[in-house]
């Protein structure tokens, strides 16, 4: 169990397209043991491992609301089967945007299929936060953040902060 660095932008591996995995094994289950441990000091409720640096189309998440009750999800080679044409909108963040926020329109319910911790083909039927956090963590998978979303001026705005913020080392 380790906590890991988290990348933020503006980095390049960010924008990587991540790649399936072949077998959940115990390197993938070691990942994602250090995923959520990363995930839970951030605190986040959802983690990407493109992330943490490795382009592996894996998620981890837990959106559970009582911190001592914690209830990981972990999803392998996620695929939405199904999105609904009814739209949702969540006022989002993202761990590799650094205090940034914005509000994202997505479909507000999604079918997923994925391997589980331990292999295993699983699907499951989302909606609410639930939805939202899956998607935004499946785009992460193809190298697409939320700020991608935005329109060009607010974008270079949050683009510039974080630059300014990063060469400076002053965190806001
Ligand atoms: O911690 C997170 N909170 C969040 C809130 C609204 C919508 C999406 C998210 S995911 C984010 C963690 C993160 O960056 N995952 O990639
Ligand atoms: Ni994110």
């Amino acid at each position: 169990m380790a906590v890991k660095k988290i990348l933020t932008e503006p980095n390049k591996l960010l924008r990587q397209v991540s790649s399936p995995v072949e077998k959940v094994s115990d390197e993938e289950r070691k990942l994602m043991d250090d995923m959520l441990d990363t995930m839970y000091a951030a605190p986040g409720i959802g983690l990407a491992a493109i992330q943490v640096g490795v382009p592996k189309r894996i998620i981890v998440m837990d959106i559970s609301k009582d911190e001592n009750k914690k209830e990981p999800m972990y999803f392998v080679n996620p695929i939405i089967k199904n999105k609904n044409s009814e739209k949702a909108t969540y006022e989002e963040g993202c761990l590799s945007v650094p205090n940034q926020f914005a509000e994202i329109e997505r479909p507000n319910k999604c079918e997923v299929e994925y391997l589980d911790y331990n292999g295993k083909k699983q699907s499951l039927k989302a909606d609410g936060l639930l939805a939202t956090c899956i998607q935004h963590e499946m785009d992460h998978l193809e190298g697409i953040l939320f700020i991608d979303y935005l329109s060009k001026l607010k974008k270079s705005m949050i683009l510039k902060k974080l630059s300014k913020n990063k060469s400076s080392r002053i965190v806001v």
